[in-house]
């Protein structure tokens, strides 16, 4: 089924000047060839404008310009064109008309890249950077994105999957000589081998914990008493009138999310009931909500208004909080000229005047991705629970082997621990992947890319 003749409409639908269509397979030029009336392959990847007409009816569609591409020299590896039609709801949705009935079938989600993997143009988690290029929202994400795309982490998988493999000759030397005193390679050196692959792929997992919230954005709760200045902030942050801001206490009744870039990372910014005892029996819900974000938080911005001592309430919550928190002093232009700055402990920001909230972009982003904001080179990170679980389970495998070699197990025993640990490597990169673990990460793409 895999090289049957798909077409899609690439770009989003709505108005616009123009758009996308792709189709890929083989019988691509064929099916191409039924729609556009002046249709040649040659020359390739070259623009050239033709009458986009209805098979069946020979109804004139469009006037649009087309690229060839032959196998394997494509983004798919297969025969494909490119029509770039006039945009809109009705044009390009007509032009794909035109090629189902020209014999081709709807694209799925994700089809163009799975091809490119199923056809090693791509390996999967080149095919996972296209996706998060697609949803990137924030530099940052663009960067780790691009840098996975160029075989960034494909690259650090392969040596790590080398050095177990290098570890596994090793052990192989040891299971071809086994009458030799201690065997040919000396057992501190197969011990010290494992230990480092043991590290490096240690190493990398330390990366998972930004590299996951760099995807999927870090999510900071705004919290604090009511009326504090929360709302106001959160509007500042993103920079649009999102949530209701009025002078009654409790007016946010329920969290809100948006998300937002902050010093070039992605955060889901949320805004939350204020935190107090209530008789109201929305407004304790509220409450409730806030506390269930609090502890899922990957760093709570806490509201207390300039110029007023910490509560106890306050105080207390700043003490028991679990997660990172930036102390954030509201309402800063209120402060008279009397009030000496700086006697507040916190960062003072105005959701009035905008003092402050550049400050405050810039200390969030650097608090929750203190690794990489530091850095200005994103090397190659763990960015979805599928590498790091995979890793993991390699990591497992190596310390099984150590273990099994402590105990004295026969070595082509503790053995078979490197070759799981070598397949679960080559997971991640999906040099064998199966069928459920495809499902999954194209499950999420968009149609047509
Ligand atoms: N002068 C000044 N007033 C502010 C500032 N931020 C908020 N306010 C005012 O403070 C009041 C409360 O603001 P909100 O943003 O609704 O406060 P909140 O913490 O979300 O309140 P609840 O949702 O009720 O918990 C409003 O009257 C705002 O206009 C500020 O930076 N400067
Ligand atoms: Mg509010």
């Amino acid at each position: 089924m895999l090289s049957d003749v798909i077409a899609a409409i690439s770009t989003p639908p709505g108005r616009s000047g123009i758009a996308l269509v792709r189709v890929s397979g083989s019988g691509a030029h064929e099916a191409a060839a039924r729609v556009l009336a002046s249709f040649t392959v040659e020359p390739l990847r070259t623009a050239r404008l033709s009458p986009v007409t209805h098979p069946s009816t020979g109804e004139l569609l469009d006037e649009a310009l087309y690229l060839t591409y032959r196998a394997p020299a494509s983004y798919t590896g297969e025969d494909m064109v490119e029509l770039t039609t006039h945009g809109g709801l009705l044009v390009p949705a007509e032009v794909l008309g035109a090629l189902l009935a020209a014999g081709t079938r709807q694209a799925a989600p994700g089809e163009f890249t799975r091809r490119a993997v199923a056809n090693g143009k791509l390996d999967l988690l080149q095919a996972e950077a296209v996706a998060d290029l697609v949803d990137a929202t924030a530099p940052a994400q663009r960067r780790a994105a691009l840098q996975q795309f160029d075989r960034g982490l494909s690259g650090r998988i392969a040596a790590l999957r080398d050095q177990v493999l290098e570890l596994e000759a090793l052990v192989c030397y040891e299971i071809d000589f086994p009458e030799e005193d201690s065997g040919p390679v000396a057992p501190e050196r197969i011990a010290a081998a494992a230990a480092d692959a043991g590290k490096a792929i240690a190493a990398l997992i330390g990366t998972a914990a930004e590299g996951e919230r760099l995807r999927e954005g870090a999510l900071a709760v705004i919290a604090g008493r009511p009326n504090v200045g929360k709302s106001s902030l959160f509007n500042a942050l993103l920079g649009s009138q999102r949530a209701i801001v009025t002078h009654i206490p409790g007016t946010t009744r329920d969290a809100i999310e948006a998300p937002a870039s902050c010093g070039g990372f992605p955060f889901r910014l949320i805004d939350t009931a204020g935190l107090r005892e209530s008789e109201d029996v929305v407004e304790r819900l509220g409450v409730e909500v806030s506390r269930r974000y609090l502890s899922a938080a990957d760093v709570v911005i806490f509201c207390a208004e300039a110029g007023h001592e910490l509560a106890r309430e306050e105080r207390e919550f700043l003490d028991e909080v679990a997660v990172p928190v930036v102390l954030v002093r509201t309402k800063s232009d209120l402060l008279g000229d009397t009030a000496r700055p700086g006697a507040d402990s916190g960062m003072m920001v105005s959701a009035e005047t905008g003092d402050g909230i550049a400050r405050l972009r810039s200390a969030l982003a650097e608090h929750v991705f203190t690794g990489l904001a530091g850095r200005g080179d994103i090397g190659p990170l763990v960015t979805r629970e599928r590498h790091r679980v995979a890793l993991q389970r390699a990591q497992e495998e190596v310390s099984h082997f150590e273990q099994a070699r402590a105990e004295g197990l026969e070595t082509a025993v503790a053995a078979t621990h490197l070759r799981a640990a070598v397949a679960a490597l080559e997971d991640v990169i999906g040099l064998v992947s199966t069928e459920d673990v495809l499902e999954r990460v194209f499950e999420s793409f968009c149609v047509g890319k």
